[in-house]
């Protein structure tokens, strides 16, 4: 690997000038390392930081500094049920009339009786922005800013007048804060004035001692009435952040709303944030008692003892998986200058930055105990953000959690768990009221106050599988952890009564009575409401399949297996039409011209695991017609999941073109809603706008290239297929710490894009097919003992 110091200049700078301020960390890795010579002037140049509840975005500007940030439970509205009472009478008329071909009428009669109310949720919101004054620092030199990926710290570095100045923030997950440091090279010439502020209309601004205050209440939804007219909920979540300042050195001086440091050579700033939100039913909390309490466990500590704790915890995350890809001098460049030039020079190092950035962005927005990671993650500066920054689970939530099991970040699938409990509550309420069913069900978006019903519009809301895509989330995790306690107490019941939804929901088809069918539903968001979507078909037999293994090794409700199993041989098949692409819908009606962002029937090759080239070659053939249909452009998270197909389909250098695609520079934070994803110069995903999917998306589908392990053979053993997808460009590495399903840790290393060796430690001990080019190269494990098989031993 090519190593470079961490800002030479300032290495030079500390010990030609001043012996006073900490020495930088001393070998940086570029694989590792966000970085840039000019400050950020647009949001999504700057550079995010999180512990999974808190988040903050830093500028690095050098005069004027804004450090906006984000608390995840700061939303719009307040508990509330969207279920509309009564809708489940419209249900059968609904179902005739698009058995019928009436479309535009069943669009019309469910977009009076079927839809949730409102007919919209509500939105994530930003909190507020700490603001930094430096008087004199707008003619800085030697400036760099940087994100670093192995400590989850921002640091900031410039001269002034001789003087060096050195900025570190970081979220720490065990402080429950964000954490600054300030320190000049020179005694006294720390000088800055620091205060706080908001974007919503009703907040204040006050100094208590050495505390900046912001207290505020949330705006009410940006619009007054849903597309029905029906008032949105009024926004009952009241916020306090609490800005502590410690000096060494100088003094302070308070102002009405702003805290002046004079004279000093280091401070540390401690930020606490909270609101009064509990629970989706309980807005109970006292932000203030929260904030005092938050601060309170941080009396006594030093920075340094605060960074040390939060590396430990970040790292105990993040140092599970390390990915060597091959470098050159390319890497050294600023982060902006590289993705710029990555489309010709294909630097295999800004490809592994990317993939850790993802694993970053996981750890930084999703911890045990938080909130899952919502459409832009965590971080958000609008009032109005797009798609309300809430849950879209037709494909965005989950693709946010893909990388979680795979990368080994289990734990921060924890908060998408409990988010799935919650709507297994909500959703039966729904599944009551709109369709008269036991079970539960959620469409295809949630929020803070977990709606389950259908939102926005008919021809794209009545999508009834959100639930059952999300439930596998749990039962991987019962696969990747082998973890019984887990899939009895959590797992299965939100399987289970999933399962018994679909059970009396699917409808015979009748032209063919034998086939059973979804409906009325969509195939997200192409060609309105109908009967049958391929993609739901696909969805509820994985969620049947999964429902009857979890019960057989449990050791229970036999009957109900037995209605599964009955019921799930007669969920209409997958079928290939007339220009041998895979159907989307029961009828062969696919227009070869449509380039539709969603490619939702293809669901069954990823992330489900039904059409796998080796198993169903037919219908894998299908799927490429259709992925040559649909192009290899999109939005920013269609490029991802086509990234996902691709290795899926084992042809890396297509998987490679379609990560090529979604690493494109993206310079325009204007939100024109294209399809033409990329990259901005943070390297956050450009749906655009700025939209997280993409960058989850695309660890994802890097691992796929590397490693997979959703087939089994007839013993039910997992294949552990080793880089089944592995593009030209990336002929050289190794990565370790990659989770298979089975309970598997496995380490590879190739080069000329040959396999040299693997590494497997089995935590479980179960028998694996290790496979590498579709052949079966060893089996045996014995649990907690690592194997290492060379390339020379097959
Ligand atoms: C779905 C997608 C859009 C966007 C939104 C948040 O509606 O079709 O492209 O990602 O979710």
């Amino acid at each position: 690997m090519v190593k470079m110091k961490n800002n030479l200049l300032w290495l030079l700078l500390v010990l030609t000038i001043s012996c006073t301020v900490s020495k930088p960390e001393e070998e940086i890795d570029p694989a590792l390392i966000l970085w840039y010579d000019k400050p950020a002037t647009e949001w999504t140049q700057a550079l995010p930081i999180g512990n999974g509840r808190l988040g903050a975005m830093v500028y690095g500007q050098t005069e004027k500094e804004i450090i906006q940030f984000n608390e995840e439970t700061l939303w719009t509205g307040q508990p509330h049920d969207y279920a509309n009472k009564g809708a489940y009478r419209s249900l059968n008329n609904l179902r005739k009339l698009l058995w019928a071909g009436k479309q535009e009428q069943a669009h019309d009669l469910a977009n009076k009786r079927f839809m949730s109310q409102p007919f919209g949720q509500q939105a994530y919101q930003p909190f507020g922005d700490v603001l930094l004054e430096f008087p004199g620092h707008e003619n800085a030199e030697n400036y760099r800013r940087e994100l670093d990926l192995e400590r989850a710290v921002s640091t900031v570095l410039y001269e002034v007048d001789g003087v060096s100045y050195k900025r570190e923030v970081f979220a720490s997950y065990p402080a429950q804060a964000i954490i600054f440091q300030l320190q000049a090279s020179k005694k006294k010439k720390l000088n800055f004035k620091v205060g706080m502020n908001s974007p919503h209309e009703n907040y204040s601004v006050s100094v208590e001692g050495n505390e900046v205050i912001l207290t505020g209440k949330a705006n009410n939804y940006p619009k007054e009435v849903g597309r029905d007219g029906e008032p949105y909920p009024e926004s009952k979540l009241n916020f306090e952040a609490r800005l502590k300042i410690l000096h060494d050195g100088g003094g302070i001086v308070q102002d009405k709303n702003t805290i002046e440091v004079v004279g000093a050579r280091k401070a540390t700033l401690l930020l606490v944030a909270a609101t009064n939100f509990v629970h989706f039913n309980d807005i109970t909390a006292n932000p203030t008692q929260r904030c005092n309490d938050d601060l309170a466990k941080l009396e006594g500590k030093s920075y340094s003892d605060l960074k040390s704790e939060h590396v430990r915890d970040y790292q105990e995350l993040f140092n599970r998986v390390e990915i060597d890809l091959d470098d050159h001098e390319e890497s050294l460049r600023p982060t902006n200058e590289r993705l710029d030039s990555f489309y010709q020079d294909e630097d295999p190092c800004l490809v592994s930055l990317l993939y850790q950035y993802g694993r970053y962005l996981l750890i930084s927005s999703s911890r045990p105990g938080t909130q899952p990671a919502n459409l832009q993650g965590i971080w958000n500066d609008k009032l109005a953000p797009p798609w309300d920054s809430k849950y879209t689970i037709n494909i965005n939530t989950e693709m946010n959690y893909w990388p979680a099991e795979i990368t080994n970040l289990s734990e921060c699938a924890l908060p998408l768990f409990q988010m799935v409990e919650d709507l297994a509550q909500t959703g039966q309420y729904v599944a009551k009221t709109h369709y008269n069913l036991e079970g539960w069900v959620t469409h295809h978006n949630t929020d803070l106050w977990r709606g389950a019903a259908p939102i926005n519009n008919s021809n794209h809301g009545i999508w009834p599988t959100g639930g059952a895509w999300l439930s596998q989330h749990l039962w991987w995790h019962y696969q990747f952890s082998g973890d019984e306690t887990f899939l009895k107490n959590r797992a299965y019941p939100v399987l289970k009564e999933a399962s018994r939804f679909f059970a009396s929901y699917l409808v015979p088809y009748p032209e063919n009575p034998e086939w059973l069918v979804s409906g009325p539903s969509n195939s997200p968001e192409n060609g309105g409401l109908v009967m049958g979507p391929t993609m739901d078909h696909q969805i509820i037999r994985e969620l049947f399949s999964n429902t009857i293994e979890a019960a057989q090794i449990l050791g229970v409700d036999s009957a109900f297996v037995q209605t599964l199993t009955e019921k799930r041989s007669r969920i209409a098949p997958n079928q290939i039409g007339q220009y041998g692409q895979l159907q989307e819908w029961l009828e062969d009606s696919d227009d070869p011209g449509n380039e539709h962002r969603h490619v939702s029937h293809l669901w069954g090759l990823h992330p489900g695991s039904e059409i796998h080239p080796l198993v169903t070659p037919e219908l894998a053939e299908a799927c490429k017609v259709t992925l040559a249909h649909r192009g290899d452009g999109g939005t920013g998270w269609s490029r991802a999941w086509k990234i996902n197909f691709w290795a899926r389909l084992l042809n890396g250098d297509h998987a490679f073109l379609l990560l090529k695609n979604l690493m494109v520079p993206s310079r325009s934070e204007a939100t024109n809603y294209e399809d033409k994803g990329g990259l901005y110069m943070n390297l956050f995903d450009a749906h655009p706008p700025f939209q997280i999917d993409g960058n989850f998306g695309a660890t994802s589908g890097i691992t796929e290239m590397l490693l997979q392990s959703h087939l089994r053979n007839q013993d039910g053993e997992f294949y552990l297929d080793i880089l089944p997808a592995l593009p030209t460009a990336l002929a050289k590495g190794k990565i370790s710490g990659l989770k298979a399903r089975g309970g598997f840790e496995v380490g590879i290393d190739w080069n000329e894009g040959q396999l040299l060796s693997v590494k497997i430690k089995s935590v479980l001990g179960n028998k694996m097919n290790l496979r590498y080019k579709g052949e079966v190269i060893a089996r045996e494990t014995t649990a907690g003992q690592s194997f290492i098989f060379k390339a020379l031993d097959f």
